[in-house]
């Protein structure tokens, strides 16, 4: 049997399998395949940019480390990694932007400049490729934030500065929106924060507070633009006091009807992400995630597909919201092959999906409403077991996509004949 024979006939005898537990592995791909993942821009390049020829990631309490050869230096660059990414994914995916990554063309043009023709290159590589956008403004590697605060800083002028630099992220990002014909999702994080124990919080929040509403007046079409808002627990350089907690964006969001970005990188490590997203759905339209991996200190390795990463697939599918989640990876690690970095962390992200809608729902909600708590334990044991993977490998199949550990082998080439050339 050659290796598409092998695939189809082991998808055939899953199906099989799944099929007397109630679950139909064909519906379940059909869905899998429509669900647009977002690929955060910024794994090509260490969060460099390119605003100046040496941009790189300074302060707001994050950091990339390692330093694997191959990492992007143009937009051009940049674009054939992508090009790279895309060709070796299953489903939809999307590309999500920071403002420092725009076609400056040589010229210092500050943040409170950016236009929408410093995009328009990307709009275009996006409509050739028929995916959405999504953006962000850049409230870090900045003078104007160095003393660590901006849409909530005392000193307003800069906080002028950085209000009019987001207003104007929002209008490029809607736009996009418009051009493309899907909306684009803006979200706003701030490394607004303090090292030591602060006296007053409250006036931070309130400038923080002030600072969206004067940003949030400009309105734009929901078919162009939806806003989020990121929340954080604590970066390095800001680990007594951040001023967009989760307690501050769960509120305005759930007030003003945005959406809130829960990244599973920003909470105390025993909190799951995927416990707050039916909480959060009930009180906002919608969600947005940034799907990382934390150890230890950092926010931002590789995903995996671990519990962390099921649990938030299963809550998705479970609360029947894959319309209503917008999903994003948010993470870099310049220890490794970027390319397969984003590879990894994506198809562990659809791997989840796929494990998710692969449950037999209706059994285990029976078993639970009528207080079978053994048969329901025992039934999300044995799924672990059942031949999930090769249903997953019928979808890279089917997709037209490396099947399996395949694109390991394509990745290397792309390292040896592109990568290592830089
Ligand atoms: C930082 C946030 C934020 C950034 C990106 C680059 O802790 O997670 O989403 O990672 O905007
Ligand atoms: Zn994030």
């Amino acid at each position: 049997m050659n290796k598409k024979e092998l695939v189809e006939k082991g998808y055939e005898l899953a199906k099989a399998q799944y099929a007397a537990l109630g679950v139909n592995t064909d519906e379940a791909l059909k869905q899998l395949k429509e669900v647009q993942i977002s690929l955060h821009c910024w794994q090509t390049d260490d969060v460099g940019g390119f605003e100046r020829p040496d941009a790189e990631l300074t302060g707001g309490g994050i950091q990339v480390t390692g330093n694997y050869p191959g990492k992007a230096k143009t937009i051009a660059q940049m674009r054939q990694d992508l090009d790279k990414v895309l060709e070796l994914l299953p489903g939809r995916q999307r590309l999500n932007l920071h403002a420092i990554y725009g076609e400056f063309g040589g010229k210092l043009v500050d943040r409170d400049q950016i236009e929408v023709k410093h995009f328009q290159g990307w709009i275009d590589w996006a409509k050739k490729h028929g995916i959405g956008l999504d953006f962000n403004c850049t409230n870090f590697s900045h003078s104007r934030a160095e003393d660590g605060f901006t849409l909530s800083s005392k000193n307003e002028e800069n906080r002028k500065f950085w209000i009019e630099h987001v207003k104007r992220c929002r209008l490029i990002a809607a736009e996009m929106g418009k051009q493309l014909g899907m909306p684009a999702v803006h979200n706003i994080w701030i490394p607004d924060g303090s090292k030591d124990i602060p006296v007053d919080r409250y006036t931070h929040r309130a400038l923080l507070k002030d600072s969206l509403d004067q940003i949030f007046a400009v309105k734009y079409p929901k078919e162009h633009l939806k806003d989020a808002m990121e929340s954080k627990l604590f970066g390095i350089g800001a680990e007594a006091m951040t001023v967009g907690s989760h307690d501050f964006y769960l509120s305005y969001a759930a007030k003003n009807n945005k959406m809130i970005c829960l990244d599973n990188g920003h909470f105390h490590p025993t909190e799951q992400v995927g416990d707050k997203i039916s909480s959060c759905l009930l009180f906002v339209d919608e969600l947005l995630l940034h799907v990382t991996r934390p150890i230890r200190w950092d926010s931002d390795h590789v995903v995996i597909l671990n519990d962390d990463i099921m649990l938030i697939a299963q809550e998705i599918v479970r609360c029947k919201a894959l319309n209503r989640v917008n999903i994003g990876l948010d993470y870099f690690d310049a220890s490794m092959n970027r390319i397969g970095a984003y590879v990894i962390g994506t198809r562990a992200m659809q791997q989840a999906l796929l494990f998710a809608l692969l449950e037999p729902i209706a059994t285990l909600t029976k078993y639970e409403n009528e207080g079978r708590s053994f048969e329901r334990l025992a039934l999300l044991e044995v799924m672990k077991a059942k031949p999930f993977g090769a249903i997953w490998e019928y979808f890279c199949l089917q997709q037209g996509t490396p099947v399996g550990e395949e694109y390991i082998s394509d990745i290397l080439q792309y390292e040896k004949d592109v990568l290592l050339k830089r």
